[in-house]
């Protein structure tokens, strides 16, 4: 199942005609430019191609009003004079002859890409459209935006095919007013925003952009807006905001369908976000939302100032949702202090309605509003002190090619179990390093020696992940530590899921961090690089273990920044598939995805379904929609408290009230 990719000149045939310093970054290159860089780099051709075509009266009447519609009707007739009049009753929006029609073409352009994810014709998809769409409200342009490009789909989605929760994440740089006020009151669409806000003083400026807009009635609590107090922000403070508020939420929601409102103006050099994070996290947070609905996800362009970041964050998507491997963030902080503070307020005002977020910090009302005040001054003297660069000054490295192993998973198994197609195995007539064979003194030495040859092809990048059943994982897991670390460049993240003895000494040194999720107390000391997680029913309790794996496993992975990864199944863990999987999907978040699970030998069962994940495939989505024991929630909020001193993307909370 592959990539849609829907895009048409028609919709570059329009611009603004007079002069307007608010709309002059809003261009026809912005498309042009994107197109280009997919079809430059080759992502182009490896999509599905999928015509556009224009959404019907109805379909605009989803979400906009008939008065709406029929004056918008009437701008293809008007003379330039007309068309500015028209333009002066919106907001930083502008109209063309054409623009009607090119605005039918991006709404159509969404529901296009809807069909083809909900009819499986392809898995996911992105539709680079202009004009964008998540400013623009019932019966009101805004923004650049004419119909709500995404807010008619998701109706349409709901209407066509029964889809009952519809998640949108809205990454631009900018505040999707239009989607908050369409579903502001809807249970059924949850809604995330994160956007420039500072203090109420960046555009739309609106009191409703707070973190305090949860949604009203039965909607309370499907509205989650991050306001970002500062510019500046960095990838590590996108990723913090995602592990700690949005993918515990999402889910726990449990979304049939994922939209993205995707704005380019949140990455570095755009003139409209002044944000620091580089094309790479737009790979990233794709990937973090890829396994849910079942893989279905479809991507919708809105913002995007920069040429250049925007072409090169438009490949970044494309190509991650064409299954390559995710490049490395290398030197990731931990969020700043500003963004802790956006975090916890989100958290606090979020945890009566979200299990996940039962044991998220309180602030009392009274004490944030003071804070803000504080920190607005304190922030507006920053501002004027130190004289920023322009952010079209901004230089960073193009990023670099992402590269795909000729075999993207090799398994080293016993021959009586049949090999997962599109799976290499790896036999015994495989050469095998002598180096490496001599060594190994051990019964299990034929098995072992395949699976040391694994991981060299991996360090090789011949081969991108793989699958070992053997005798014993704790003796596996020690030989490929004992292999790789004598290289100092080495380092290995091990996610150990269930109870068994971890050896003490493949833990020194900082060369491999361990995460354990076990339901026994272990007696060794927590130390920086051994982090066991008890969870009371262990491996079997779903919520319990998904909290620790974002709470916990993600941001430590993302800091660590590992080459490889261990991710082994210790005997009897009691993982149900689904969350074996969604893990071992997640995990390829790291190390380019050079992923090595350890199997038992017995549990012959789990190799389909870890395989599939490995291949590219989504992960199924997590059904059982309990809240998590409480027991275990507050067990990862106390690793978390005290593990945050080292590892800062496990803070939620800003220095003075953590
Ligand atoms: C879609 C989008 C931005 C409008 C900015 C107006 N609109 N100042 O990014
Ligand atoms: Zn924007």
């Amino acid at each position: 199942m592959g990539t849609a990719l829907i895009y048409d000149e028609e919709m570059t045939k329009y611009k603004l005609l007079w002069v307007d310093p608010a709309c002059k970054i809003e261009t026809p290159e912005r498309l042009t430019v994107s197109y280009e860089a997919l079809v430059r780099n080759a992502l182009a051709e490896r999509c599905i191609s999928v015509p556009v075509r224009e959404a019907t009266n109805s379909e605009i009447l989803l979400v906009h009003s008939e008065e709406y519609l029929e004056a918008v009707k009437k701008t293809p007739y008007m003379t330039l004079e007309d068309l500015k009049e028209f333009t002066l009753q919106y907001g930083d929006v502008y109209f063309h002859p054409n623009i009607y029609h090119c605005a039918k073409l991006a709404a159509g352009s969404a529901l296009q890409l809807v069909d083809c994810v909900m009819t499986e014709r392809v898995r996911n998809g992105m539709a680079l459209v202009r004009p964008p769409g998540h400013h623009s409200q019932h019966s009101a342009a805004n923004g650049f935006c004419v119909f709500n490009n995404v807010a008619i789909a998701t109706r349409y989605a709901k209407q066509k095919y029964g889809v009952k929760r519809v998640l949108i994440v809205d990454w631009d740089i900018h505040h999707g007013q239009g989607v908050q006020y369409c579903f502001e009151d809807d249970p059924s669409v949850l809604y995330f925003s994160w956007h420039r806000y500072e203090h109420q003083t960046f555009w739309p400026q609106l009191r409703e952009s707070d973190y305090d807009s949860v949604g009203k009635e039965k909607g309370a609590g499907f509205n989650i807006n991050v306001p970002w107090n500062q510019v500046g922000m960095e990838s590590s403070d996108y990723l913090s905001v995602f592990c700690h508020v949005l993918l515990p939420v999402a889910y726990e929601f449990c979304p049939d369908l994922v939209l993205v409102c995707a704005g380019f103006d949140s990455a570095i050099g755009d003139p409209e976000g002044k944000m620091c994070a580089t094309p790479e996290i737009f790979a990233h947070l794709t990937h973090l939302l890829m396994n849910l609905a079942g893989g279905k996800l479809c991507v919708v362009l809105e913002g995007g100032y920069n040429l250049t970041s925007l072409a090169q964050s438009v490949c970044q998507t494309v190509q991650t949702l064409l299954g390559d491997p995710l490049p490395r963030l290398a030197n990731l902080s931990g969020p700043c202090r500003s963004a802790l503070e956006s975090l916890q307020c989100v958290r606090s005002a979020h945890r009566q309605y979200w299990s996940c977020l039962k044991h998220a910090a309180s602030l009392p009302p009274a004490d944030i509003s003071t804070k803000r005040i504080k920190l607005a001054e304190e922030e507006a003297k920053t501002e004027v002190g130190e004289e920023e660069k322009s952010t079209e000054e901004k230089v960073w490295p193009e990023p670099p090619k992402r590269f795909s192993p000729p075999v993207r998973c090799a398994s080293v198994l016993p021959d009586d179990v049949t090999r997962p197609d599109g799976c290499k195995r790896l036999g015994a007539d495989q050469d095998v390093n002598p180096l490496t064979a001599s060594k190994l003194k051990d019964d299990d030495c034929d098995t072992l020696s395949r699976v040391i040859t694994l991981v060299e092809k991996m360090e090789q990048n011949e081969i991108c992940s793989g699958l070992a059943l053997v005798c014993d994982v704790t003796v596996a897991m020690t030989q490929v530590v004992q292999h790789l670390t004598p290289d100092p460049v080495n380092r290995v993240l091990i996610v150990c899921v269930g109870n068994g003895k971890v050896p003490s000494h493949i833990t020194r040194d900082g060369k491999t961090l361990v995460v354990q999720i076990n339901s026994e107390e272990t007696e060794d000391q927590n130390s920086k690089y051994y982090i066991p997680v008890f969870l009371k029913k262990g491996c079997s309790d779903t919520s319990g273990f998904m909290h620790a794996v974002f709470g916990l496993i993600l941001p430590l992975g993302y800091e660590y920044d590992p080459n490889l990864v261990l991710l082994v199944r210790m005997p009897d863990s009691g993982v149900c598939d689904a969350v074996w999987q969604q893990l071992t999907g997640l995990l390829q978040s790291f190390a380019k995805g050079h992923t090595l699970v350890l199997m038992q030998e017995n549990e012959k069962a789990f190799v389909g379904p870890t395989t599939s994940v490995l291949l590219g495939d989504p992960a199924p989505p997590l059904e059982n929609r309990q809240a998590p024991n409480t027991e275990d929630l507050n067990v990862v909020e106390r690793l978390r408290d005290r593990l945050q001193v080292n590892w800062n993307l496990l803070q939620t909370t800003s220095e003075c009230t953590g």
